[in-house]
């Protein structure tokens, strides 16, 4: 099964993007599969709305560690499986909980092992420092796209041709992982990788 990571700063929307895309997905329900870097790796299993309530959050770091579900994405006549991995958010500085240290280095760890990456960032933000990395390394990767999220917010729109001057030439799609505009592109862009 192919794998595909989302990944971006804390804060940024990876984790209400991969259960409301989830859900565009035609997911009823959501089995998640935890996997803490010490201790074995469980699933529990969320409705949709459980999921959002429990696993998103405006705390920063609230996802302590890699958390995936699999989709079923329709392909042709097929339908193809894809695990998406929602990770921790990485930050420039040296984060004071070992705790986070170590689910930083997992997300570090799950990008050689993805066959897709999806960048989750803030357009008001800008691409700087751990951000940049990730678009340096994911621009010579074929399964790579960045998703400008929060457009449902002022000021993002204004920012997404910069943006896509700068990932050339991987794609930017505009998203709202709150109110799921822009998914049935990035659900294209992810049935083309698969
Ligand atoms: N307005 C708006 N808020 C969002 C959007 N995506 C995420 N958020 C909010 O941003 C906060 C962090 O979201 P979360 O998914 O936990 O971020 P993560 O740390 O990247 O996993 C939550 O309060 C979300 O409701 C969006 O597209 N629009
Ligand atoms: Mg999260």
């Amino acid at each position: 099964m192919k794998e595909a990571l989302v990944i971006g700063r804390p804060n940024v929307g990876k984790t209400l993007f991969t259960v409301n895309f989830a859900e565009h997905l035609g997911q009823k329900r959501l089995e998640v599969m935890f996997r803490p870097r010490d201790g074995a790796t469980y699933t529990r299993v969320y409705s949709i709305a459980g999921a959002r309530a429990d696993l998103v959050g405006e705390g920063l770091h609230r996802t302590l560690g890699l958390q995936s579900v699999v989709l079923r994405v329709p392909k042709g006549k097929s339908v193809r499986r894809v695990v998406l991995t929602d990770s921790t958010g990485l930050i420039d500085d040296v984060h004071p909980s070992s705790v986070v240290r170590r689910a930083m280095a997992d997300t570090i760890r799950a990008v050689s092992e993805a066959h897709l990456i999806l960048h989750l960032v803030d357009p008001v933000e800008g691409v700087t420092g751990v951000d940049l990395d990730i678009l340096r390394y994911g621009k010579t990767h074929d399964g790579y796209a960045v998703l400008a999220n929060k457009v449902d917010l002022p000021g993002r729109a204004d920012r997404i041709a910069e943006l896509s001057r700068l990932a050339t030439p991987s794609p930017v799609f505009p998203v709202s992982a709150l109110r799921g505009t822009g998914f049935r592109e990035v659900r294209g862009f992810v049935r083309r990788c698969l």
